[in-house]
């Protein structure tokens, strides 16, 4: 930013002063984004700024990164994450998918907007992987339930794992997935326990 410091600047100065990257992450840029979100319920903001807002979180999160990603080797299994079709929401998507890589499993990250046939090309390629979906619009958890149909048909005991805002647990048992987390904490875990 030309007149005052922005995310990218605050992020870098926060972690150059000690302050903790995940204090930064949730207490900074999470907080930022719900704000910006309700703003926009109440007309007072509009896609250009949530878009500005997104790529300024997406800009700062690149250097947290680092501190959220192990420094092993051996991984514990593969994750297959994605938008799904229709939805173009990533920033929650890639911070749990951050979390994943972080904590030792190998990711493989197909994008937003992605549809059932590209989840299971990715499954053919990395059989036995676990895939995690993720849906911001209420009009998209359509998809989703598509999507756990279609890999259900293909590999059933493929472990398929959701989150997003609008997605619930009552969700999850419905359409036939086997985990529902709110948060990239709640995934990371149940990705561990599978290993345990
Ligand atoms: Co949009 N958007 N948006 N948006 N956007 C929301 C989601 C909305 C709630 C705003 C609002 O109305 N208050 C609303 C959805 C309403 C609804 O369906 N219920 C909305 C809308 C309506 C739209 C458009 C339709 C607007 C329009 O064009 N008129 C449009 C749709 C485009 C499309 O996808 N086809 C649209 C577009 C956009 C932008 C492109 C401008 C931008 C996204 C840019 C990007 O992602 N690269 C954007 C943004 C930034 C938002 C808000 C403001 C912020 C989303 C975000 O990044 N949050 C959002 C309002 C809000 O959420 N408060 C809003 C921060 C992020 C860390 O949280 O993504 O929830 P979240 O992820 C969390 C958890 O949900 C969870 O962990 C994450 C970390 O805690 N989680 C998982 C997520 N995925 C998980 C997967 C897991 C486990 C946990 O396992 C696999």
């Amino acid at each position: 930013m030309r007149v005052q410091e922005g995310a990218d600047e605050l992020t870098k100065k926060a972690l150059s002063e000690g302050i903790d990257p995940g204090r930064i992450l949730n207490e900074g840029m999470v907080i930022g984004m719900e704000r910006v979100g309700k703003k926009f319920s109440e007309n007072k903001v509009f896609v250009p700024q949530m878009l500005m807002s997104a790529k300024a979180m997406s800009t700062a999160m690149q250097h947290i990164k680092p501190y959220f990603l192990s420094g092993s080797v051996k991984r514990k299994g593969t994750v297959i994450i994605g938008t799904v079709a229709g939805d173009l929401h990533d920033i929650g998507k890639n911070l749990v998918g951050m979390m994943i890589e972080g904590a030792g499993w190998e990711l493989v990250d197909l994008g937003v907007d992605v549809n059932a046939e590209k989840f299971i090309a990715a499954l053919k390629e990395k059989p036995g992987s676990a895939v995690g979906l993720s849906a911001l619009l209420t009009t998209t958890m359509v998809n989703m339930e598509r999507i756990v149909q279609e890999i259900r048909k293909v590999a059933r005991d493929t472990k398929i794992l959701i989150g997003g805002a609008p997605v619930s647990h009552e969700f999850c048992s419905k359409i036939g997935a086997d985990f529902y987390s709110p948060d990239p904490q709640g995934a990371v875990e149940y990705l561990n326990k599978m290993v345990a």
